[in-house]
């Protein structure tokens, strides 16, 4: 693919000067008419969804791009501070719906589809979701990008383009078969590509010191093979506000000359080969949700998306301020979404020092004023780490610069603790315990400003655990930063109904200020508006039901209780903990204890890591389960337990309107924050919860009663693993007992004998880090409390608004307002 040469002449005013864009139904109607039958080749005689959906979302891209260049003008004339979120994940999900009530012209769409016949709900469906994440980390950089446009910060999102997202999962007997998504396929209405801003980026070679004219000694990074990171915008519209940011995603492609020279040489086929080990760096997500050491492709993608991001910002600062770097640290910030980014830190200094002749101190002031760092895991296992030998041979300079990054630190660190060798060696950025590694977490903190945690209770336990060292040389560093999610995707857009009732009652200062939904407060005691808020509820319900009735073959009660956990499939979030309350459930009925019996629906979704056979399992027991009770008449309409597939963005958009019951069962200690319980939140459901992550802010902000709270604490869960001894928990609860029956009897795996030992044995080992049987009974007790709070319906009803209500500081407007406050210091800018 030879790169086009792009001449940087300003166009004249004429091409650049264009009318705005009507937008009224006539002229959405009649540009979508335009786009279906003069781009798309289509006519009346082709009534296709699928191309509707494309002119529709031409119809409204055109729109966001007008606003997009007036907000880079804005942004060019102010001159102004901008902080960039480096992330390898945006989990974006679809993006028609979210535009077009963010651009303010969703019932003018509408009427237009429905003027040509057509229903809106069915286009939206068709878009695939940009699944670019894995999960939590992901969306939460998605819904940061939508608040920082609302906000009017000049913000710009920087990740990869993958080719193939987060895999599609099915189920087939039982088991996650995973299918590649190939999300690009039928191309991409919402990006734009920007050749012009292609970025070089080097890989492998080796280093030599050169002495300059100037008799300086510089080093020099030879005989790289070099990857074009080639730039692919996606317009990010505020909330009704003018503002459209940026986020720009890299695709990796071979240089020109790459194909020529090894063509010249006569080896075709080789050229090729290489060619695709290039393209291969943006090919695939990885679909951990934690660490998978190792991998030398994950470097090169991390490698690569610091790199060519770095070089962007600089090649803008270079352009309008030349080589001075003096005022680079007040006018730009970079925030490193967990540490998958955080080679940044070295790719700084060393374009400062290598290609702008900075030296190590003046190079150093800047890159650790100008880097700041969240932390998304409290799991030592999940903490990043590579191989010396790996880096060196990938990225030769960068471990130089490492290296000296390291004993410049050190050095401050010895000249506080003197003598203290211990202290040396655990802060060490170099492991040297087995082999030599890098600790990228140390990397990041030492290179940073400012290092956050997601929760209170998180960032709490890496100042007293993880980072407990570090803390105490630079306090003033660390600091929290509750997450939030989107209150534009995640109730007005997914929740219309729930949206309209809120804004009659309250006005709609809601969808940009959330706090203002603490007005609804009041109305909890009001018989009618309870009325009305079931009647939502209730349809919200219907709907989940009517999603997809065909994959679960199984018909749902829509009075039942809808008790659902979705999220990635971990140990830790002990999603078999819910699965061995739902087999007591089933021993209830088995043995006619049904007083004061609560019909049920457990929904259950998630994808688990295509190596994490643990969580396959879990996946394989969850439907096995399913299959035996759904199936006995003695259960009949009283349970169901359902596994939803293919959880993702646009699945949850239906599942939180409809759940009465968010479990956050992790525990504790171990979620660093969640998320999946602010949507539910927001949407009128109840959590059952352990004090872990945000649930504890949660409880916080809607009070103790309307919480259902249980488990150990994180202090009691470190306190009790000494003596942990789940077999004798087991003997002594007759409950757990029957429930430990069924599971090693093969109740649930008659013709399938010992599939699920080896899940039998984690739950009854004193080893077992997540302590499941520890928290059995309180658990249960709890699910007893929720059975009964909601026989009395209006009860419930008051617990379900004040939850709504009490869900304000839980948007990403706050938290980014916090991180604005706190660690970017820009100033909003109108458009
Ligand atoms: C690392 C190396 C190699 C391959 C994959 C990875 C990798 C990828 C993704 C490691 C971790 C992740 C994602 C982590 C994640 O989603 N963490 C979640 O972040 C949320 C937002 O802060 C929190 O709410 C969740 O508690 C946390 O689990």
């Amino acid at each position: 693919m030879p790169h086009r040469s792009f001449t940087k002449s300003t166009p004249s005013a004429s091409i650049t000067k264009i009318p705005a864009l009507g937008m009224k139904v006539k002229d959405l109607s009649a540009d979508f008419k335009r786009y279906y039958i003069n781009r798309l080749g289509r006519d009346e005689n082709c009534r296709s969804p699928h191309y509707a959906y494309e002119a529709l979302s031409m119809v409204v891209s055109d729109r966001l791009i007008e606003r997009w260049k007036k907000t880079y003008n804005a942004y060019r004339e102010q001159d102004c501070k901008k902080a960039y979120y480096l992330s390898m994940e945006f989990l974006m999900g679809r993006a028609l719906s979210n535009a077009m009530l963010n651009l303010g012209i969703t019932d003018e769409i509408s009427q237009a589809m429905y003027d040509l016949g057509l229903e809106l709900e069915e286009l939206i469906d068709c878009e695939p979701d940009a699944g670019l994440g894995n999960g939590g980390l992901g969306r939460l950089a998605a819904c940061f990008i939508d608040s920082c446009a609302t906000l009017q910060l000049p913000v710009v999102g920087y990740g990869l383009r993958y080719e193939y997202g987060m895999f599609s999962q099915s189920i087939v007997n039982g088991e996650q078969v995973e299918k590649p998504d190939h999300w690009l396929r039928n191309g991409n209405i919402w990006e734009i590509e920007r050749a012009e801003y292609t970025q070089r980026i080097k890989f492998g070679g080796h280093t030599e010191v050169h002495t300059n004219a100037q008799g300086v000694k510089k080093t020099v990074w030879l005989d790289t093979h070099d990857i074009l990171a080639v730039p692919f915008d996606t317009p990010i519209p505020g909330f009704q506000n003018g503002t459209v940011n940026t986020l720009r995603l890299w695709k990796a492609a071979a240089r020109e000359e790459f194909d020529l020279q090894e063509f010249n040489a006569g080896d075709y086929a080789e050229s090729v080969a290489a060619k695709n080990t290039a393209e291969n760096i943006t090919m695939v997500l990885y679909p951990n949700d934690a660490n998978e050491n190792g991998k030398a492709l994950r470097l090169r993608q991390q490698y690569f998306l610091a790199s060519a991001s770095l070089q962007d910002v600089i090649a803008n600062w270079v352009g309008r301020h030349g080589t001075d770097f003096s005022e680079f640290a007040a006018k730009n910030c970079f925030q490193l979404n967990d540490t998958h980014p955080s080679i940044a830190v070295a790719e700084l200094m060393r374009l400062l020092i290598d290609i702008y002749d900075l030296d190590w101190k003046s190079a150093w002031e800047i890159t650790s004023k100008t880097m700041a760092y969240t932390n998304h895991t409290l799991l030592p296992e999940a903490l990043e780490k590579w191989s010396v030998g790996l880096f060196q041979a990938l990225l030769p300079r960068l471990m130089e610069i490492i290296f000296e990054i390291n004993a410049h630190f050190l050095a401050e660190v010895s000249s506080h603790w003197p003598g203290d060798v211990d202290r040396l060696r655990r802060m060490s950025i170099i492991e040297e315990d087995h082999g030599q590694q890098v600790r990228m977490a140390y990397l990041a903190i030492v290179g940073s400003y400012s290092v956050n945690g997601v929760a209170e209770l998180h960032s709490k336990l890496l100042q007293q655990g993880l980072f407990k060292d570090f803390y105490e040389l630079w306090p003033q560093k660390f600091n929290n930063k509750t997450n939030g999610v989107t209150p534009r995707r995640w109730l007005a857009s997914c929740n219309p109904e729930l949206a309209k009732l809120i804004t009659d009652t309250i006005g709609d200062g809601w969808i940009t200020d959330l706090s203002e939904l603490q007005k609804l407060k009041p109305f909890a005691d009001d018989a009618k508006f309870r009325k009305q808020w079931q009647a939502v509820r209730l349809a919200a319900k219907q709907r989940l039901i009517d999603y997809k009735r065909e994959e679960y073959e199984i018909e749902l009660n829509v009075n039942a209780l809808f008790d659902v956990q979705v999220k990635r499939m971990h140990e830790y979030k002990r999603q078999l903990l819910n699965v061995l309350h739902v087999i007591h459930l089933y021993n209830r009925l088995k043995h006619g204890d049904t007083a004061s019996w609560t019909d049920r629906c457990v929904l259950i979704g998630g994808k688990a890591a295509p190596g994490y056979v643990m969580a396959k399992k879990i996946i394989k027991l969850i439907n096995n389960v399913a299959q035996v009770i759904n199936s006995d008449p003695v259960v009949d309409d009283k349970l169901k337990l359902v596994f939803l597939p293919n959880y993702r963005v646009s699945a949850m958009e239906k599942i939180c309107p409809g759940a009465d019951l968010s479990e956050q069962i992790s525990t504790a200690g171990k979620e660093a924050s969640g998320t999946g319980n602010m949507k539910f939140m927001m949407n009128g459901a109840l959590t059952i919860g352990t004090l872990d992550g945000a649930n504890i802010e949660i409880r916080e902000e809607v009070g103790a009663e309307n919480f259902f709270l249980f488990g150990l604490t994180e202090e009691e869960v470190e306190a009790k693993r000494h003596d942990y001894d789940p077999v004798a928990i087991i003997q002594a609860d007759p409950d757990l007992q029957a429930v430990m029956n069924l599971l090693e009897c093969g109740h649930f795996n008659q013709f399938e004998p010992d599939i699920f030992n080896d899940v039998i044995a984690t739950l009854k080992s004193p080893h077992d880090p997540w302590m499941t049987i520890a928290d059995f009974r309180s658990y249960i007790d709890a699910q007893k409390q929720v059975e009964l709070a909601y026989q009395d319906k209006e009860q419930w009803t008051k617990m379900s608004i004040l939850n709504c209500a009490a869900s304000g500081k839980f948007s990403t407007d706050r938290t980014i307002s916090e991180y604005n406050d706190g660690i970017w210091k820009l100033t909003p800018v109108k458009v």
